[in-house]
Parts: C-alpha cells; structure tokens; sequence
C-alpha cells in the first residue's frame, strides 16, 4: 500500500481536494518579495502580517522545527460560485447583495474547521504507513506563505490578481497542507510557470484599483476583501472606488470571476441552499438591517455559529451592508 492508493479519487473528493502535492523544501521562494511589500505598506491595517509574525514565514521551521517534508492539498468551493452566480443571475428574489462563495463552500462551516477536520483524516491514513511520524498544519492563520508552497509543491502559478491558480482548477480554491517530520516516497511534481499572459483583466476590473500588476501584491487597505471582512467596527472608511462594485457585504470575489482561468472549472447542476442566503442576500436589504440592529452580538454568534460570517460579527456586517444603503 502506498500514499497513492490511500489518497484515492473517492477519498478526496470526499473533502473537498482537487489536486495535491509534495515537497520537502521549508523556504518559500518568495520571501524578499513578501518583505518588500510589507516595507511598502501593502499590507495596511493587517498588523499580524507586519509584526514579529513576519520572520517566522521565511521558513516553516520557525513554526514546526521537525520540518521535513510537506503534503499541500487544494479544497475546491467552485460548485457554490457557480451555484451563487446562477442565484445572483436567476432568482427574483435575490437583493443585489453579495458574498464571498467561499463562505458558502464546505456546506457552509468555516473553512478554518472543516478542512482541518479533512487535514486530520489524512494525517491519520499518513501515519498508518509511517507510524513515528509527527505532524502540523497550516491553514490560512499560520505563519506561513501558502501560495508560495503551494507553487513550490508544483500546484498552480501566482496570477496578477495574487491569486494561486490551478490550471485545471482555476482559482476558487482554498490551500491547506500537512507538515510532517519525515521525507516520504513521493516523486515531486515540476513547478507550474506563468500562464497569465498579457492578460490584465483582474487588474483593470478591480473597482478599488488594489492590484499592483509588477509586484502581483495587492494593497490591503485598499481591498474590498480587507474593508468587508477584516474591519469590524463601523467608523472603519471604505476604500475609493467600492461603490463601483456589486454589493459586496463580505469579502469579494470580482479579480476571481473576472479570470479566464475560472471560467471552465465552474458547471451549477444543483440549486444553492444556505441559511447565509436565505438571512443576507433574499430578503428586502432593510429587513436585513432591521433585523441586525434588533439582535445582540451573542443573539448573531448564536445564529451564524460555526460559518466564516461569525468572524466580521455583527457590527462589522451592519457596516458592510449599510454601506449599499
Ligand atoms: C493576508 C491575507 C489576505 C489579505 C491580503 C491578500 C494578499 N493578496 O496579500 C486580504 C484580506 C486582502 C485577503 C483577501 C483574500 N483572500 Co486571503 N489570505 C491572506 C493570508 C492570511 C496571507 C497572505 C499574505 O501573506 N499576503 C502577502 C503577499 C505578499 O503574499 P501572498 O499573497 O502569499 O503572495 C505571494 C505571491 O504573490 C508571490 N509572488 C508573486 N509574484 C511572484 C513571482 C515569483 C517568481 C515568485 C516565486 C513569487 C511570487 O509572492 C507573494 C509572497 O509569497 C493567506 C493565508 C496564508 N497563510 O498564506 C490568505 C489567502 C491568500 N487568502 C485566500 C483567499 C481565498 C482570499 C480571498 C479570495 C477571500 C475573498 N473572496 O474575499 C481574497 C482574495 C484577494 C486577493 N486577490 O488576494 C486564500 C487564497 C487561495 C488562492 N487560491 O490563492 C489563502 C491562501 C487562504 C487559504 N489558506 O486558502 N487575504
Ligand atoms: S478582492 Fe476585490 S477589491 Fe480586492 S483586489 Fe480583488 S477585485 Fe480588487
Ligand atoms: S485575470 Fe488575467 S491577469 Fe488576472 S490572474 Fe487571471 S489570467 Fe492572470
């Protein structure tokens, strides 16, 4: 038995993967590049990304000093974008709103809790083949570069937009990867070149203009991402030029769909069914205000538990939607 039959077709599209890779080196390739951009002030109000946090992402070390090798996968939610684009284009009862798709993927639980479930059960299926192994993680709030493992594991490329990309998959992915204290038989892939071109239609279709297309980084500050999910408190200015999105209440998706490389990965067969849609984005938008100012911030956690919206909270939600008042 070995890796490649454990990690069988059935077995991953259980949770969610839709390519994985391999590699044993713990440096990501583009740490000056990060560096410089954090020098520039790229990264605007998110100080974890600025702080003594910083040095410890040049190297997974830092972070999990047994370190030898890394198992990084990619977790697919492109059947809820496509589902979300056929309800925004479709139904009359949508209200102009709109969400992250990722907050609808993974039956819509919080990324951060799903899929370290998933990253568990493989561990678990690892160390049957090699039992004195020990293993970490890293799933979006680690102190580690997970695009840059990502290309380094031969996945996919950086596209302008900053977005890792899959050739297959396009971009509608989430990254997580498994950290393991042993080298494993597994042949890595090649690394992945660019396949941008001279393609600039992210870049251009930014409502807020945050996309550097030489650096391929984004300014924080002026992402509408940051403002909608990052921001909670409602004296916070929204970046210029949000006005000239679509609705956007939590996070955005625009530089995703306005990608050429999203546009085979996304096929809607079934119907979108999610409390998330049916509380934001169905009802008359000063219902859903009414009904925010009338709860408590525990009444909200309450009610969106375990979903990423439970992150921005109430106030920060309120926020988000007035601002399409
Ligand atoms: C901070 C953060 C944000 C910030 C800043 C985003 C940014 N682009 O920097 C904000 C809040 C804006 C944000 C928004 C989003 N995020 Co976010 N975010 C992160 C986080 C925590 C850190 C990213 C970071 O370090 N940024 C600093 C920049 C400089 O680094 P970077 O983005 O990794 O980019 C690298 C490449 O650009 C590379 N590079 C560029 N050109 C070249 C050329 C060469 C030759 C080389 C070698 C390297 C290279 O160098 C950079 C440094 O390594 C990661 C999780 C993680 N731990 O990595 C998730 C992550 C990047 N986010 C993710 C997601 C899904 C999103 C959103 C789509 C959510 C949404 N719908 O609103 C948006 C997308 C916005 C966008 N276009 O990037 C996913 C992205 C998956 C993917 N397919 O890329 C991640 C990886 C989380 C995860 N575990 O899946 N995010
Ligand atoms: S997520 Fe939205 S605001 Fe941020 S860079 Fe992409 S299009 Fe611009
Ligand atoms: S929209 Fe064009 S430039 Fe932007 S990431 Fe996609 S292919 Fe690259």
């Amino acid at each position: 038995m070995t890796l490649h039959d454990v990690f069988s077709p059935s077995f991953l599209n259980d949770l969610h993967i839709v390519d994985w890779g391999y590699t044993e080196d713990p440096c990501p390739l583009s740490f000056d590049h990060y560096d410089q951009w954090v020098q520039n002030e790229g990264h605007g109000p998110l100080n974890y990304l600025a702080d003594e946090r910083k040095d410890k992402r040049a190297d997974i070390r830092h972070f999990f000093p047994e370190f030898k090798s890394s198992l990084v996968f990619l977790f697919s939610y492109s059947d809820k974008k496509a589902q979300l684009n056929n309800f925004y284009e479709n139904n009359p009862n949508s209200n102009g709103l709109k969400m992250a798709s990722y907050a609808l993927g993974f039956q819509g639980e919080d990324y951060h809790v799903k899929l370290r479930d998933g990253l568990k059960q493989i561990s678990e299926k690892v160390k049957e083949l090699y039992p004195s192994c020990l293993f970490s993680y890293s799933l979006d709030i680690q102190p580690v570069l997970e695009r840059d493992l990502a290309f380094r594991a031969g996945l996919g490329w950086f596209g302008k937009n900053s977005m890792f990309i899959s050739r297959k998959e396009g971009s509608f992915l989430m990254i997580g990867a498994l950290f393991l204290s042993e080298k494993l038989d597994i042949k890595q892939k090649t690394r992945e070149l660019d396949h941008c071109g001279t393609c600039t239609r992210c870049i251009d279709l930014c409502p807020t203009q945050a996309i550097d297309p030489l650096s391929k980084t984004l300014s924080a500050s002026k992402c509408i991402s940051t403002y909608t999910i990052e921001l909670f408190k409602e004296d916070k200015v929204a970046p210029e030029g949000m006005e000239k999105a679509q609705g956007e209440i939590f996070g955005c998706d625009i530089c995703q769909d306005v990608c050429p490389w999203n546009k085979k990965s996304l096929n809607a067969e079934k119907e979108l069914d999610s409390p998330l849609i049916d509380f934001f984005l169905k009802r008359p938008v000063e219902n859903v205000i009414e009904d925010l100012k009338g709860m408590s911030n525990r009444e909200f956690k309450r009610s969106f538990k375990g979903s990423a919206l439970e992150r921005t909270g109430r106030r920060g939600l309120l926020k988000n939607i007035e601002f399409w008042q």
